[in-house]
């Protein structure tokens, strides 16, 4: 496996599809086009060609297109051929290219790969892309787009480069060691530079918005059983995601449904109903429906309007997201809808419901932004490295702080923000990022 040969992959989903692209990228690429389809077309130009094999069947008529390098999305010599989208087309194609020599199946994400390693894109910007590709709402669509046209790039490299003014003011000081004030009067630039930095960083770390929006805003359903919990994941799911039974303790295991609330994703968990459990199993789902609502962005305590145990029990509290209690089964106590501190619903005749729908959307907009604000975090990588990078400038700013010791901190600060764009040393984190890019799974 090498850097040099040529890969090939279909660009587009295993399904049906009326077209699919099939995408070259590599040093022979050029020579496939003169096997397949009589020479590369003038670059950038769609043409129409016949495809066949090097044997000289005929396997398909379609599009060719051919980008020269380094004018492409990997930086290599690329070609795109749109044929027809049937499995038997694709595979035909693609095997046909195989057996040039120099030619092999691309790796997942390896397309993507060679851009970073060209330089065509950062690591923020490969990440972005990779949102987009598996972007469900349009709210995640625009917060992939800006961050794959290099929001977050252009924010990191702007701090970085703060930084290394900084690092020149102090390293500055350090070379009048012997002209005592001088040194102080030099250094102490680059206090405000570090304090506004690290203001900036702080912001940028408090807002969770953007990671909220990538993974979905979690609401998890809990309750005693029977309250009616999976009736209500149904009934915003319109369809019978959960199994629904008069029998209480149905619910075992955590069910997820992903909805689509005005662009906003939302991510719906029904959990077991929560009581002393009678077997193992049971004792399980309520240990993770536990654990659910502790992760939760919000929790529905749902409550039997025909039955009402009203407080949630200890534990349940969500680690810091709201809770909104929901009165079910409402049918059966009219006289109860709207007399307290709750949401009167009924899962069965659907009253309430669509109340319900748009307070969780308010919710979950409010939570997660629309993604098209400024560039946020979208990744715990980003905030692990930005935690990193603002312990440093903390420590930093200890008056007691030795010059070289500061200008140290300013280098850890640096390297942390360089880590992020991928400028330094990330190939650990590498596989995990290209892997995301699975067209088709
Ligand atoms: N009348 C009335 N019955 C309801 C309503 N919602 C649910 N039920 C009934 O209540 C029973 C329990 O409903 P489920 O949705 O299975 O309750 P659950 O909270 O998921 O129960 P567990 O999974 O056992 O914890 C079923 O017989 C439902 O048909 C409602 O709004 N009105
Ligand atoms: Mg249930």
């Amino acid at each position: 496996m090498s850097a040099d040969d040529t890969i090939v992959a279909p660009a587009s989903g295993t399904g049906l599809a009326a077209v699919a692209v099939i995408r070259l990228s590599g040093p022979r690429t050029q020579d496939v086009l003169e096997a397949l389809c009589g020479g590369a077309p003038p670059p950038r130009h769609a043409s129409l060609r016949a495809i066949g094999s090097p044997g000289g069947q005929l396997l398909d008529r379609g599009l060719v297109l051919w980008f020269e390098g380094p004018a492409s999305f990997t930086g290599e010599d690329m070609a795109e051929l749109h044929v027809h989208g049937s499995r038997a087309v694709i595979r035909g194609v693609v095997d046909a290219v195989l057996t040039l020599p120099g030619t092999r199946l691309a790796e997942p994400g390896e397309f993507a790969r060679r851009a970073f390693e060209n330089g065509k894109l950062d690591l923020t910007e490969v990440e972005g892309l990779a949102d987009l590709v598996n972007a469900e709402t349009e709210a995640q669509r625009r917060q992939a787009l800006a961050q794959a046209e290099g929001s977050l790039r252009t924010l990191y490299e702007d701090w970085r480069a703060d930084l290394l003014q900084a690092q020149a003011l102090i390293e500055a000081g350090l070379d009048f060691a012997d002209e005592g004030d001088v040194v102080a009067d030099v250094a102490a630039k680059a206090d405000p530079i570090v304090a506004k930095l690290s203001g900036a960083i702080a912001r940028h770390l408090s807002d969770r918005s953007g990671e909220r929006l990538r993974g979905g805003f979690k609401v998890v359903i809990a309750g005693a059983p029977n309250a009616g919990k999976s009736s209500l994941l149904n009934a915003f799911a319109k369809r019978d995601a959960a199994i629904v039974s008069e029998e209480a303790g149905t619910t075992r295991d955590v069910i997820e449904v992903h909805l689509d609330l005005g662009g906003v994703p939302v991510m719906l968990i029904d959990t077991a109903g929560l009581r002393e459990a009678e077997g193992l199993i049971e004792a399980e789902g309520v240990r993770r429906a536990f654990a659910w609502a502790r992760a939760a962005d919000l929790v529905l305590w749902v409550v039997d309007a025909s039955n009402p145990q009203w407080d949630a029990p200890r534990g349940l509290e969500p680690g810091g997201a709201a809770q909104i209690t929901v009165l079910n089964k409402i049918d059966l106590a009219p006289e109860q809808a709207g007399a307290g501190d709750y949401l009167g619903v009924s899962a069965k005749t659907g009253e309430g419901i669509e109340r319900l729908v748009d307070e969780l959307s308010e919710k979950a907009a409010v939570a997660l932004g629309t993604g098209a604000g400024a560039p946020v975090l979208t990744r715990t990588r980003h905030r692990v490295e930005l935690e990193a990078a603002q312990a440093a400038l903390e420590r930093f700013r200890d008056p007691a702080l030795a010059p070289e010791i500061k200008a140290e901190e300013l280098r850890a600060a640096a390297h942390h923000l360089g880590r992020l764009t991928g400028r330094i040393d990330v190939e650990e984190v590498l596989g995990a990022i290209f892997g995301e890019f699975c067209i088709g799974k």
